[in-house]
């Protein structure tokens, strides 16, 4: 049973022409020292993928997903070979599921659950015919009515407690299909007004979910990882993980900060006013890099389009710091990305896969050219060499004081800043590097 027309998305090249083929990723090629699969461990979004059919504010679905069936269980299960037909044809090694996007909801939790029980032995068959992996699972709180206030920051504890529910089975799944990670965005976990918000119980509770989940699951032998992925707004106006120092503060408060590490989205960093690049740094700095939703927002609308990547320089700059990072362990770059309402063909998931993997793919092979440049990394280590020896190390080391520092300063003729920060030059030596060849 085929569903998708298109046959095997194969490399040929930069020079191709083909739009169903990939100019830069070569998955077998090396690139820093593994191949560019390792390197990158592409993952396809279950929801945008499979169950997204360009609904918005003004207007209803123009994308068809139902596969050619009418009955519930039998669009889901058709989803499910139409998934497995897309990551085999576009050489896509892990995917990444909500709850809801697997199965409908049925009217209770207990339809719902078997609902699931029905189709995890068909994703586990696929995953072995097809060889593919699960990068992450997570349960869905945030689209039922029921999560209007939240779900682990709910008013109400039964509220609460259906949504441990959702995230037991839901780590039950992740934990059967061998999944190495689990991810807690927080859907509706934040607030519109402090007028009726309880905000210090409503974090403890937070914390008091993530550590069941993460007691539970470890309880079981679950060995992967457990990701937050930061949101500054949408769909509350506070959302509580707002950026990954925020969240950095919230794991550390609540004692939670080995056991958690950050699934960071691009379209959420610039959200939040950071650039990707600001958001992976901070999260590599800080030991808890973990994992990516790459996509991209749009400049001029202000808010999560999840748009493909196809921003070269953002994909450079990201891969940049995962290469830093010294690449991902159990994480992977998962499109978090939705064709455009206009983009309804079956054919436009192809191409744009094609571009986010191809964008990537480039990105890597210009971030590791940067690192072998060594021009930029040579420039910052050098405007900090005042820290190497002499008064520098031993701030570093921190072994002087206030008051010797103070007699230091005093000691000196004249204290002025020549160094130049060259951004302009730095700037010119990155197109050198990108666009050099042409
Ligand atoms: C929402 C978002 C989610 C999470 C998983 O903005 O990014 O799809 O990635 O719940
Ligand atoms: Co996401």
């Amino acid at each position: 049973m085929e569903l998708f027309k298109i046959g095997k998305i194969k490399y040929e090249g930069p020079q191709s022409k083909n739009p169903y083929a990939f100019k830069h990723y070569d998955p077998a090629a090396m690139v820093g020292g593994k191949t560019m699969a390792e390197q990158l461990r592409f993952s396809l979004s279950y929801w945008h993928t499979l169950c997204g059919d360009g609904t918005d504010m003004f207007g209803i679905g123009t994308a068809d997903k139902n596969f050619g069936e009418t009955d519930p269980l039998a669009i889901y299960r058709k989803k499910a070979y139409a998934a497995f037909e897309l990551m085999d044809k576009l050489d896509i090694p892990y995917f990444c599921f909500h709850d809801k996007d697997l199965v409908p909801e049925g009217g209770s939790l207990q339809a719902f659950q078997a609902n699931l029980d029905a189709i995890v032995p068909l994703l586990k068959e696929l995953m072995q015919k097809y060889d593919k992996k699960l990068l992450w699972g997570t349960a869905n709180c945030f689209n039922h009515p029921r999560y209007v206030h939240g779900a682990a920051t709910s008013c109400s504890a039964d509220v609460f407690s259906y949504a441990a529910a959702q995230i037991k089975k839901a780590l039950d799944i992740t934990m059967e299909l061998g999944g190495q990670g689990y991810v807690f965005w927080g859907g509706r976990e934040g607030y519109d007004t402090l007028l009726n918000t309880d905000m210090e119980l409503e974090l403890d509770n937070m914390a008091q979910m993530m550590r069941m989940a993460v007691d539970y699951a470890r309880g079981r032998g679950y060995t992967g990882d457990f990701y937050i992925e930061p949101k500054p707004k949408e769909p509350t106006k506070h959302q509580y993980d707002f950026d990954v120092a925020t969240v950095l503060g919230f794991l550390r408060k609540y004692g939670l900060d080995k056991e958690f590490k950050v699934n960071i989205e691009a379209n959420h960093a610039t959200l939040a006013q950071h650039t990707f690049q600001h958001e992976l740094y901070t999260a590599r700095i800080n030991g808890v890099f973990g994992s990516i939703d790459a996509n991209q927002g749009d400049q001029l609308i202000g808010w999560d389009t999840d748009q493909f990547p196809t921003n070269v320089y953002d994909t450079t700059l990201c891969m940049l710091e995962v290469l830093r990072a010294g690449g991902f362990v159990n994480g992977g770059l998962n499109f978090d990305a939705k064709t455009r309402r206009g983009s309804m063909n079956h054919e436009d998931i192809f191409l744009a896969y094609i571009a986010g993997m191809d964008s990537f793919a480039l990105g890597l092979k210009l971030a590791q050219k940067i690192v072998e440049d060594g021009r930029i990394d040579a420039f910052v280590k050098e405007r900090y060499a005042s820290f190497q020896t002499g008064i520098g190390a031993e701030i570093r080391r921190g072994t002087t004081t206030l008051e010797k520092l103070s007699d230091y300063a005093l000691s000196l003729d004249v204290v002025e800043e020549k160094n130049s920060g060259r951004q302009e030059y730095l700037e010119n030596v990155m197109n050198e590097i990108m666009f050099g060849g042409c």
